[in-house]
């Protein structure tokens, strides 16, 4: 299908390791297409009117590594053909060309991003783009997944890389959206065709630089105090940087407990609220669109852009929802 596109086509990408590797991925099997790629605002999992406009002049529309709204999808499938590579939850658009095996109920295990399943789905051999983006979405986690361990391990060996080097990669490929330089993450999935080592990733100069920033906020906002309500640990933060899934992973792979973070400090108007938890946390993912916020999320990760006068209540009830048995 994907070689079948014809004429102008726009690649919608995440901001993240796992998005700009996929980005990576297709752009390299589509080579000989004229593909425009971007990334939605930062911290926004959906289009503006204006993007919306804008993208609307595509003959072809490709969207991976994020589950946008179903309207903002059939919008753009009025003038554009579709199609979504994904792993998150939420519906499937019907409509559209969608390969999301995670909702269509395969195992998440097996499909742990959406740079392993363009690269499943392209017939690659794998390959460090594919694995970058396993480990972004997981981190250390990914140890506790067999398959793909292995699979990481073996390409470590063989290209005398450790799971650190790749660990690092991926902090360097994020760099550029936690700094908010959405202009460096749409260049980035161009670079890696260029890069032919991992070296040259490992070794770009902007992307280091943005790393030492980001290390330093960090390290002073886990140094924030944090409280503790029933077993669920709530820390709240102010800053500019897109650091929310950071500060929140660190906390929560630390402590072993439920975390819920909330950043005053990115939006002007809204407030964004991030959760690890150590229950499936889809009832609230739904319960957050329900209440009409931009809301979304894995089985086990919530994320929300909340209305300030907004946030304290919906903080209640997960925490409420994190509470019961
Ligand atoms: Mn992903």
């Amino acid at each position: 299908m994907l070689a079948e596109l014809q004429g102008k086509g726009l690649l919608i990408h995440h901001w993240d390791t796992d998005g700009i590797c996929s980005a990576r991925l297709l752009l390299e099997y589509l080579s000989g297409k004229h593909i425009v790629n971007k990334t939605p605002e930062l911290g926004n999992y959906f289009l503006t009117e204006k993007e919306l406009e804008d993208y609307s002049k595509y003959d072809f529309v490709i969207v991976v590594d994020m589950s946008l709204p179903e309207d903002n999808i059939l919008r753009l499938a009025k003038k554009s053909k579709i199609m979504i590579f994904d792993h998150h939850l939420g519906p499937e658009v019907k409509q559209v060309f969608h390969q999301n095996p995670v909702i269509k109920g395969e195992n998440p295990d097996e499909y742990p991003s959406t740079s392993w399943i363009i690269n499943r789905h392209l017939d690659n051999p794998e390959n460090l783009f594919a694995l970058l983006g396993v480990v972004g979405d997981y981190e250390q986690k990914i140890k506790n997944n067999q398959l793909l361990y292995a699979a990481i391990t073996n390409f470590c060996n063989e290209n005398n890389l450790t799971f650190d080097d790749m660990l690092k990669m991926v902090y360097l490929l994020d760099s550029n959206y936690k700094i908010g330089d959405k202009k460096a993450v749409e260049i980035a999935p161009r670079l890696l065709l260029n890069y032919t080592s991992a070296n040259e990733i490992l070794e770009n100069t902007q992307w280091n630089k943005n790393l030492t920033k980001l290390n330093e906020e960090i390290t002073k906002q886990l140094e924030q105090a944090s409280d503790e309500i029933n077993g669920t640990i709530l820390k709240k933060i102010n800053t500019q940087y897109n650091i929310i899934s950071t500060i929140t992973r660190k906390v929560a792979w630390e402590s072993g407990k439920n975390t819920l973070v909330i950043n005053i400090g990115f939006f002007e108007d809204m407030d964004q609220v991030y959760v690890r938890s150590n229950k499936n946390a889809e009832p609230m993912i739904k319960r957050g669109k329900d209440l009409g916020f931009k809301c979304g999320g894995k089985k086990e990760v919530l994320g929300a852009i909340v209305p300030k006068d907004k946030t304290d209540s919906f903080v209640e009830e997960i925490i409420e929802f994190l509470t019961k048995k």
